[in-house]
């Protein structure tokens, strides 16, 4: 092994890949001249003129987002068509060309101020492949790129997020454009230095597909190669050098466990991100307005998801109206109250708890239950297994528990069982990997007034900062 489990326990999040991973859940919003033509991909020669939502309100588009309980939006500034949302000075492919407000509107703008006004971080999407413009193909580009992410990441409050999707095909001259990625980044931390930088970028990891499929065992240390995979990816389809099949992919199921890991010279801290859309396409189309997502679906992505130590980015396209269609709204409405029933009542708080052993008087078990997720407990250094026994007030009915580790001192569970005591004995309920920022734990509702858990591997020594009991009204097993 090139790395010590010692070293592995280690590898911590930066203070922005913490803030992000606080955010849990947010929306994405696909948005421009595809809604207006009814494509998903743009072929960047589309008129302006055609961009006319007549009933705009970006404040109708938080609502719908804090409806489901998100704390964030990431907007499409700009898609692969070229065509800016925002008045941009170093194009006339934008906005200001559009019969939208006469020309005057600042789409970026008004989103961001809403989502301020409204409490939602905001992030902004900027496609590096843009097929409308003639620069694409030189360094002219590049530059052009540079001054637009200097736009957006200064007249528009803070940047939870810059998202730089990694498609990279021809513009309009035919020709392929060698990105800067660096020299994107650099703009980026200099301006919005607590901005996370997703999918091509070094700070959030895309989890490998669009439709919502989800790892079991989801590790945020993972393979340092990993930063470069989605940049690298197209490349590589062409370049064989015997080499690229021994490579990890950001595909792969199994990126973190110690097994994926053991030949690895050097690893990161790299976290998941689960990107999919309410319907089947990124952007509106009339024809999927009977596809919206069921409510189960969205709850298991949700659960897998948050509840899997990744977050949860949930693409909601506006309509030609510039409205989100009343049944994504509905189904997001519906999201949020199951969400807000499940994790009213904490059936845990006020219990007592104890542990087989903590690490010092600031790391005892009651941490666990004291409400703050910052604080944690934790055994002895080099303590690998634990068990932690919670006695709730009174005998309760549940059928979901969340744990949760304290990242911000690294990723370790790696095998953890759940049991409660029931007839006079302990009875199974739930076995995992990974828990992470969270574990979200479903199953059947039992009622029992002790429960313990049994942290049966872990790196080095394990933490965790929360254990909570629900009564979900819904069954999510
Ligand atoms: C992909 C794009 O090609 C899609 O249109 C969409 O924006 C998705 C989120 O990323 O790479």
């Amino acid at each position: 092994m090139s790395v010590s489990i010692k070293s592995l326990a280690q590898v911590v999040p930066s203070p922005r890949q913490l803030a992000w991973q606080e955010l849990e859940f947010y929306s994405f919003i696909h948005f421009g001249v595809n809604t207006f033509t009814d494509k998903e991909w743009g072929l960047g020669d589309e008129d302006p003129a055609i961009f006319n939502p007549t009933e705009f309100d970006a404040k109708q588009w938080v609502d719908v987002c804090k409806s489901a309980g998100m704390k964030g939006l990431i907007l499409t500034c700009k898609h692969h068509d070229g065509f800016c949302l925002w008045p941009s000075a170093f194009t006339e492919y934008s906005v200001k060309q559009s019969p939208w407000k006469d020309g005057k509107g600042d789409m970026v703008k008004e989103v961001a101020d809403a989502c301020r006004e409204g409490g939602l971080a905001f992030g902004v999407y900027l496609s590096p492949w843009d097929r409308h413009d003639k620069r694409y193909g030189s360094s002219l580009y590049n530059d052009y790129l540079k001054d637009q992410l200097r736009e957006l990441l200064t007249g528009y409050g803070d940047i939870f997020c810059v998202w730089f999707d990694g498609a990279c095909g021809e513009g309009p001259n035919g020709m392929k454009q060698v990105y800067d990625w660096d020299g994107y980044y650099e703009v980026v931390r200099e301006l919005q230095p607590g901005a996370v930088i997703s999918v091509c970028g070094p700070d959030v990891r895309w989890c490998g597909n669009e439709a919502g499929h989800t790892r079991d065992s989801e590790w945020s240390v993972v393979p340092e190669e990993l930063l470069d995979c989605e940049k690298i990816q197209e490349a590589s389809q062409h370049v064989d050098d015997g080499e690229f099949s021994k490579r990890a992919n950001s595909r792969d199921e199994n990126l973190g466990s110690r097994e994926a890991i053991k030949n690895k010279p050097s690893l990161t801290w790299y976290p998941a991100e689960v990107n999919t859309s309410i319907r089947p396409g990124w952007f509106y189309h009339a024809s999927e307005d009977d596809q919206v997502r069921s409510l189960e679906k969205l709850l298991d992505i949700y659960y897998k998801s948050v509840g899997g130590n990744s977050t949860f980015l949930l693409n909601l396209p506006p309509d030609k109206r510039g409205l989100i269609h009343e049944n994504d709204a509905r189904r997001m409405e519906e999201l949020g109250s199951i969400l807000r029933a499940t994790f009213q009542d904490n059936l845990a708080s006020g219990g007592r708890v104890t542990a087989s052993e903590s690490l010092d008087e600031q790391h005892e078990a009651e941490r666990i239950l004291d409400g703050d997720q910052h604080t944690y407990w934790s055994p002895k250094e080099g303590t690998e297994r634990a068990v932690i026994e919670i006695e709730l007030l009174e005998e309760s009915t549940f059928n979901t528990i969340v744990l949760q580790e304290h990242i911000a001192t690294g990723q370790r569970i790696e095998k953890l069982n759940i049991e409660y005591w029931a007839n006079g004995a302990w009875n199974k309920l739930y076995e995992c990997t990974v828990v992470g920022y969270k574990r979200i734990c479903s199953f059947p509702p039992v009622k029992a007034k002790q429960v313990r858990l049994t942290i049966a591997e872990s790196r080095w020594c394990p933490t965790l900062s929360a254990v909570e009991l629900y009564l979900s009204p819904q069954n999510n097993e």
